[in-house]
């Protein structure tokens, strides 16, 4: 269930279907089955359930399946989309009889499934901990000021929450420390990452803009051997087959949020740190969002704070998505406009395909771009050369003689160059 709170007296009218619709996309990036979903009207934040107490008994029969289920409720999880105080979750967790997850708890979720890198990894640990440990302070000065208490610091005195508070407390010291050693090391790091021999191609944006309705309408064809190599590790990865024959590989990353928790912002920047080293983004956009011009602002700032800046023209591709859904003089605009981009911007609709097929050729044509097509014959004792190309060039022919191996490679030009130098 995900329900969508707003106050009364701050009503945004139709932005909040929006926000209760970016909701239910964001339970549905970590597999959630949503079998309800509601925007709730509040007429003031209730400090114990946030939910008014009529609100609260009502959707209690939701969860439990209409009322008819005594036993396991229907629902298991109830997203509450705003942010919950430890003691609001808990009491709503005890009326529900389910989980209960917050916005910040949800997105933490999201950010834990997928983040690839090591960076990634640690900084949504840090965050997930700050997170916990911040729900544990204020859940134990609640209960210290029930019970009117003293306490002991460390010692036999020490009650649960507050070893499990220095516990975390000493978890965030080495999550930091080792964050601070993937930094001074992220050069290495990425050296040793890019061994994937295809050039990659990210999907950003934000969620529900059609990212990963886009990525299985492009990868949609058979399952690939290349696949197999991430399958099991990823199944946001999968093969790209270009019209040129040429193949990438598609990534589909964590979508951008609206009104991202401000101590979210660092773990959100690591698990894009893929994006960085993509050799081509694909920026998917909604055109029928009333907020797109303010996203399209939100994600190039985002791409150039990760580092993405100079070279944002070269490595770009706007894809304007849902353009069923526009009126056709709307969307008579976006394709004159398109026309004029060389393929700087693609209109497209991932639902119907109209455009998809121009996509695929912007896509393709940006990545060979440049590129040489070279044929070098090398001794069997070559070895490490050959291994060289496969590794950075796309091997399109081989030929092995009985002097010398005969190959055709794909080489884009940075790689060119130091193939030329390696010869000398
Ligand atoms: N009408 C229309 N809906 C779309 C299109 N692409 C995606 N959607 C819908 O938009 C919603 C979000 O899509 P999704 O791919 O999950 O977005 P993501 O969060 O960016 O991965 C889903 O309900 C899709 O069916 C499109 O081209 N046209
Ligand atoms: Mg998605």
């Amino acid at each position: 269930m995900v329900v969508h709170p707003r106050l009364k007296s701050a009503s945004l009218g139709s932005r909040e279907d929006l926000l209760l619709a970016e909701a239910v996309g964001l339970a549905r990036a970590i597999d959630l089955d949503v079998v309800h979903t509601e925007m709730v009207a509040l007429e003031r934040r209730r400090p114990s359930t946030l939910l008014g107490s009529g609100v609260v008994e009502r959707l209690s029969k939701v969860i439990a399946g209409d009322g008819n289920g005594r036993g396991r409720p229907k629902v298991a999880v109830a997203v509450v989309d705003a942010p919950l105080t430890p003691v609001q979750q808990r009491n709503l967790e005890k009326a529900w009889k389910c989980n209960v997850v917050d916005r910040t708890g949800l997105i933490l979720e999201i950010f834990a499934a997928r983040a690839r890198t090591r960076e990634g990894r640690l900084q949504v640990e840090l965050a997930q901990l700050t997170y916990q440990k911040s729900r544990l302070v204020r859940t134990w000065t609640h209960l210290e000021r029930q019970r009117g208490g003293t306490r002991a610091l460390g010692g036999p005195g020490e009650t649960q929450i507050e070893s499990d508070r220095r516990q975390i407390g000493e978890r965030i010291l080495r999550v930091k420390r080792e964050l601070g050693d993937v930094k001074r090391t992220r050069a290495l790091h990425r050296q040793a990452c890019r061994r994937v021999p295809y050039p990659v191609v990210a999907l950003v944006g934000y969620t529900n803009t059609g990212k990963s309705t886009l990525f299985n309408r492009l990868t949609r064809a058979d399952v690939h051997v290349e696949d197999q190599l991430f399958a099991t590790l990823d199944p946001t990865m999968r093969a790209l087959d270009l019209p040129s024959g040429r193949t990438a590989i598609l990534s589909d990353t964590v979508g951008f949020i609206s009104g991202l928790p401000h101590e979210l912002v660092n773990a959100f920047h690591a698990t894009l740190e893929e994006v960085v080293e993509a050799d081509l983004v694909v920026h998917v956009r909604d055109a029928a969002h009333p907020d797109r011009a303010a996203q399209k602002g939100d994600v190039l700032a985002v791409l150039r704070d990760i580092g993405l800046g100079g070279a944002i023209d070269e490595t770009l591709i706007e894809a304007m998505n849902k353009i069923d859904l526009l009126p056709a003089a709307e969307k008579q605009v976006i394709l004159n406009r398109a026309a004029r981009s060389n393929t700087a911007v693609v209109p497209l609709s991932a639902v119907t395909g109209e455009g998809c097929g121009r996509l695929m050729a912007a896509i393709d044509e940006r990545l060979t771009r440049g590129d040489r097509l070279i044929e070098v014959s090398l001794k069997h004792s070559d070895g490490a050369t050959v291994a060289w190309l496969y590794d950075h060039g796309e091997v399109v022919a081989r030929e092995d003689a009985a002097d010398a191996i005969h190959l055709k490679v794909r080489l884009d030009p940075a790689h060119w160059e130091r193939f030329r130098q390696r010869l000398q």
